[in-house]
């Protein structure tokens, strides 16, 4: 009986040491998160104290980050981070998640012949496609696709809004992209851009989004444009701290049975 009565609690002591290890591992992380802003759209989560965004099982930094370096400078910088240029498939992939130009009222079919207005929110993966859409003025945030993507990926057209009223700031981020498949050379760009009242005006500018092909050379840079970066999304940190929990309560349950038997 003493022996049995000795076991619950040494039992009882290694719960306490699995609540102990749980509540470091709450330490090292979830509240270190909790301090972070969080900001999260349509299955897209940015955390502001990396400036990543993790969303369909991949990371993206956000396209601020980069503004002003040509897609030789950005893998320059975060290729040994393993960090890469964001193919046609990720870029229409992300786009078709947020819906952008839902109001097909707003579409305009009738300019820049060759640009194909996006129907339906479906965004083509071929490189050497250009789509666009002109967007819907949500009243809120919550309501308007084009202000929670910049919200999530950052601004990257810095001088322009100081030109705008605060009332409906342009809400706008650019971001180099593709897979050269065709090999000539050139890469495409990605935009995203809300609707804005310009200083002193009372007509509301539509946002336009946009996926454009040919846009630039890898070496080239743009002062309003950043670099859409991506990679694989990481194990989540908690994961592996729980692992070496549990392997470090196995260890001692397995003491124990060698120190009782
Ligand atoms: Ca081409
Ligand atoms: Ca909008
Ligand atoms: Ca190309
Ligand atoms: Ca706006």
């Amino acid at each position: 009986m003493q022996i049995k009565l000795d076991t619950v609690v040494r039992k009882g002591a290694e719960l306490k040491m699995l609540k102990k290890l749980l509540a470091g591992m709450c330490a090292l992380t979830l509240c270190h998160n909790v301090s972070a802003a969080v900001i999260s759209y349509n299955g897209y989560t940015l955390n502001e104290s990396t400036n990543i965004v993790t969303g369909g099982g991949l990371e993206w930094l956000q396209w601020d980050m980069t503004i002003g370096q040509s897609v030789e400078d950005a893998l320059a910088i975060y290729a040994s981070q393993g960090w890469t240029i964001a193919t046609n498939v990720q870029m229409a992939g992300l786009f078709n998640t947020f819906v952008f130009g839902a109001n097909t009222a707003l579409y305009n079919g009738a300019i820049n012949p060759g640009n194909v207005p996006v129907a339906n929110g479906i965004w083509d993966t071929d490189e050497n496609t250009t789509q666009y859409t002109y967007n819907n003025d949500g009243a809120t945030i919550a309501t308007d696709p084009e202000k929670q993507f910049v919200a999530l990926f950052g601004q990257t057209y810095l001088n322009f809004p100081t030109a705008t009223q605060a009332s409906n700031p342009y809400e706008y981020s650019a971001a180099w992209f593709g897979i050269d498949q065709d090999d000539d050379g050139f890469y495409n760009v990605a935009r995203v851009s809300d609707e804005y009242l310009r200083v002193g005006q009372t007509v509301v500018n539509r946002g336009l989004t946009r996926l454009a092909n040919d846009s630039i050379l890898a070496e080239d840079i743009g002062n309003q444009t950043g670099v859409a970066l991506v990679r694989s999304a990481a194990i989540p940190e908690p994961t592996g701290l729980l692992l070496f929990a549990l392997g470090i309560l196995g260890l001692r349950v397995a003491q124990r049975k060698r120190h009782n038997a």
